[in-house]
């Protein structure tokens, strides 16, 4: 358990791992190439962005692309998503728009509407609230009898937090086809992954709670492809949840607002920095023979669309007004809230 499944190693060559091996065909490797391309192409316009004053704040995946977008690449559309907030690779593969993504980070009441169309849960800031919405969504699937899972994106912190523990140990009584994906970055702002758990690992709390537990090499896209893909095959078989835990660094601050070189350094960027996850599946798609010109092409042009499409979707945009935050809470507004709109207003005035 203490050991990370890996099929490719930081230097891009295929390891020796044989159980979870399996010859995906080109064109699957080629769209995970180019998820992982565009998902870091954007994260990046989303911190220009930011910084231009476009968006109130942005929480960066750089680093943690594969295990996104591995993750994410081999569930079905109809199986519900629960994201923490940091998984703009999730959204991405989900089909989410990066624009409506964007307006949850300008703040306009809509930023979200557009998820659950999707099958995904809007992002939860208040961590790991949404581990028990996914549970309670797998045990209605289960009483519903389809055959979808649930997936909570957690990270390492939000494991400390008590809704966690109430959701896997409910989801393990109840067999629901729940999979708990941990993306351990490392970091909970600025308390390291170490003061989170006294065990061996995040993954070995899963004997504890009676499920499976298993670590993954956050950085390995197909490892956790293949990973996540046992674990969904045995909830939708009926066989209960998983905890996987995914072993991964956070290569920005936590959000556009920290400043990370107050509690870590240079050499801990640098040693995972050689254990990029891009650059790793570059290299192996290299080795297939799957890497063409023709390809880098195509995945420049799209990611350059897909950057111009989220800055016109939010340069010039008009400033939500503070007061719509009223409107939506309830299908109609209660005497109190009204109270608290009419005192915003004249606050305004
Ligand atoms: C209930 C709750 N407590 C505290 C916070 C403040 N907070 C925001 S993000 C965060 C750390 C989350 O760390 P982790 O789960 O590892 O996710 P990561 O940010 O590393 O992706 C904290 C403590 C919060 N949003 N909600
Ligand atoms: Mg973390």
């Amino acid at each position: 358990m203490d050991q990370p499944v890996q099929l490719v190693g930081p230097d891009g060559t295929a390891t020796a791992e044989s159980r979870y091996r399996r010859d995906l065909p080109p064109e699957t490797l080629v769209w995970l190439y180019e998820n992982l391309v565009i998902t870091r192409d954007l994260d990046v316009e989303f911190v220009n962005l930011q910084r231009q004053g476009e968006l109130a704040l942005y929480a960066s995946c750089r680093g943690q692309e594969a295990a996104q977008i591995g993750a994410a690449a081999c569930l079905r559309k109809t199986d519900w998503l629960f994201p923490q907030f940091r998984e703009l690779g999730v959204f991405l593969v989900r089909g989410i728009a990066p624009a409506q993504l964007a307006a949850v980070w300008r703040g306009a009441w809509h930023g979200g509407l557009d998820f659950t169309s999707k099958c995904c849960a809007p992002i939860a800031i208040p961590i790991a609230t949404h581990a028990l919405h996914a549970v309670g969504a797998a045990m209605a699937a289960q009483r519903l009898g389809e055959d979808s899972l649930t997936v909570a994106f957690l990270g390492d912190g939000a494991t400390s937090e008590g809704d966690s523990h109430e959701a896997m140990n409910l989801a393990a009584v109840e067999k629901a086809p729940c999979v708990f994906y941990i993306q351990n970055n490392q970091w909970a702002i600025s308390v390291p992954a170490s003061r989170q758990y006294a065990g061996p690992t995040i993954a070995h709390r899963a004997i504890g709670y009676g499920m499976p537990g298993i670590r993954v090499d956050g950085n390995d896209i197909l490892a956790c492809y293949e990973v996540m893909a046992e674990a969904a095959e045995r909830a939708r078989a009926g066989d209960g949840p998983t905890l996987i835990e995914a072993v991964t660094y956070r290569m920005e601050p936590h959000t556009t607002s920290d400043d990370a070189t107050r509690y870590r350094t240079a050499l801990e960027l640098e040693e995972w920095s050689a254990r990029d996850p891009i650059a790793r599946f570059r290299t192996y798609m290299q080795q297939a023979g799957l890497l063409t010109e023709r390809l880098e092409t195509r995945v420049q042009a799209r990611s350059a669309r897909l950057r111009a499409e989220l800055r016109d979707s939010v340069v010039g945009a008009p400033d939500p007004d503070p007061s719509e935050l009223f409107d939506h809470v309830y299908a109609e507004i209660t005497p109190l809230l009204s109270a608290q709109r009419a005192q915003l207003r004249s606050e305004m005035a």
